[in-house]
């Protein structure tokens, strides 16, 4: 694949519903697409940034500026054989993983197309269907949050995760408990408490809970390994995993019983791969994230949760959860036992709405070798 040229675009897509975590409310996403020309099939990727740096370092606008100032130069005019040598390609810039991540999977999304092999194929998955969960946010009654899990549960979907927060936490998980005491439950702080509210979270043990999500410092596993002893519940990292050295280092520390992997957050899918082989080697479930993807970022966590050691149910839920109109076609849909079928096409799986794109598009660049332009 020689790579030709990257457009490089934002989009603008309002939610259907605001989604609000312990770092605060989204009501409409800013969203950076790549697409890469090759003198063989185009690939599309998504950056899963935020719109702000609350959830990691990276945003849209760092993103922006490390595509189009490092991370296309380093690509523009090679070529590759496969997809899995773009790491090393980007290596030389430190960190700014969401940015590469989204390169380095329309590589992917490319690569697939151009052996005429389903994604999920390429990338060594196994499973034909996967077990899909909703991650619900904290809202702004107990009520209202009732109202939503009621909606999912009857949908179908396999294992309900809510947000919570110091405030939004032990009352509610009781008032779930009181209504659904066998569902599959779990809990995502995004790093809102100290190991000073210990005892605080040990009472998150009556509740039966699947896991705790990344309860502490963004960037921690000390202090969870310390936790995690005095918690029955299974700590699960996600923002703290950035590679397989950190799934090690975290697992042999005792920090974690289950990793979250964001195929953004670990810096594009060859690191994805190998922090679900690591995890795998270990005994530790794994499952994959979401960050609010367009059906793009989506039908790529779609193949990436077909992996064999995806064994708890992902934030893989359906596009219309999200939005109005996916970007893709068909959208993501999701069986009424909660499970979204694998499509056995090549490449993604589903078809780019490109009239869709255009609209939504608020920004466009497209960059060659040597020069860029403008364009639209
Ligand atoms: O921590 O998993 C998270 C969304 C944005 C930032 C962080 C997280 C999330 C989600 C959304 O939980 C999951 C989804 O895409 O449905
Ligand atoms: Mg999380």
């Amino acid at each position: 694949m020689r790579i030709e040229a990257i457009t490089l675009r934002e989009i603008r897509m309002p939610l259907v519903h605001f989604f609000e975590t312990s770092f605060g409310r989204t009501t409409e996403r800013r969203i950076l697409l790549v697409t890469l020309h090759t003198d063989g099939p185009e690939g599309w990727g998504e950056c899963v940034a935020g719109e702000d740096p609350f959830y990691s370092e990276e945003s849209i606008d760092t993103a922006s500026y490390a595509i189009e100032r490092y991370l296309t130069p380093a690509l523009l005019g090679k070529s590759l054989e496969k997809a899995s040598e773009a790491p090393a390609l980007f290596a030389r810039v430190r960190g700014h993983r969401m940015a590469k991540g989204a390169l380095e999977n329309a590589l992917w999304d490319a690569e697939a197309q151009a052996r005429q092999v389903p994604l999920w194929q390429l990338l060594g998955g196994a499973q034909s269907e996967i077990a899909c969960g909703v991650s619900i946010g904290i809202q702004n009654s107990v009520e209202q949050l009732l109202e939503k899990i009621e909606t999912e549960v009857t949908a179908g979907y396999r294992r309900i995760k809510v947000k919570c927060k110091p405030g939004w936490d032990v009352e509610v998980f009781e008032k779930i408990r009181q209504r659904w005491p066998g569902i599959l439950l779990s809990c995502d702080a995004n790093s809102a408490y100290t190991l000073s509210q210990a005892e605080h979270l040990k009472q998150f043990d009556r509740f039966n809970l699947l896991m705790i999500e990344q309860p502490l410092w963004h960037d921690d596993f000390y202090f969870h390994a310390q936790l995690q002893k005095q918690l029955k519940t299974s700590i699960c990292l996600d923002e703290a995993i950035h590679n397989h050295r950190d799934a090690k280092a975290a697992i042999e520390l005792g920090a974690c019983k289950i990793i979250n992997i964001k195929v953004g957050r670990v810096g594009g899918f060859s690191e994805a791969v190998a922090v679900h082989n690591t995890a795998q080697e270990r005994g530790i479930p794994v499952w994959c994230g979401g960050m609010l993807e367009s059906g793009i970022g989506r039908s790529h966590n779609i193949a990436l949760s077909t992996l064999p050691n995806f064994t708890l149910p992902g934030d893989v839920s359906a596009s219309k959860r999200y939005w109005k109109e996916d970007v893709i076609e068909p959208a993501v849909e999701v069986s009424g036992q909660g499970f979204i079928k694998v499509p056995n096409t090549p490449g993604r799986g589903f078809k780019i709405n490109t009239e869709l794109i255009e609209k939504l598009t608020t920004r466009k660049q497209i960059l060659r070798s040597g020069a860029k332009t403008a364009a639209d």
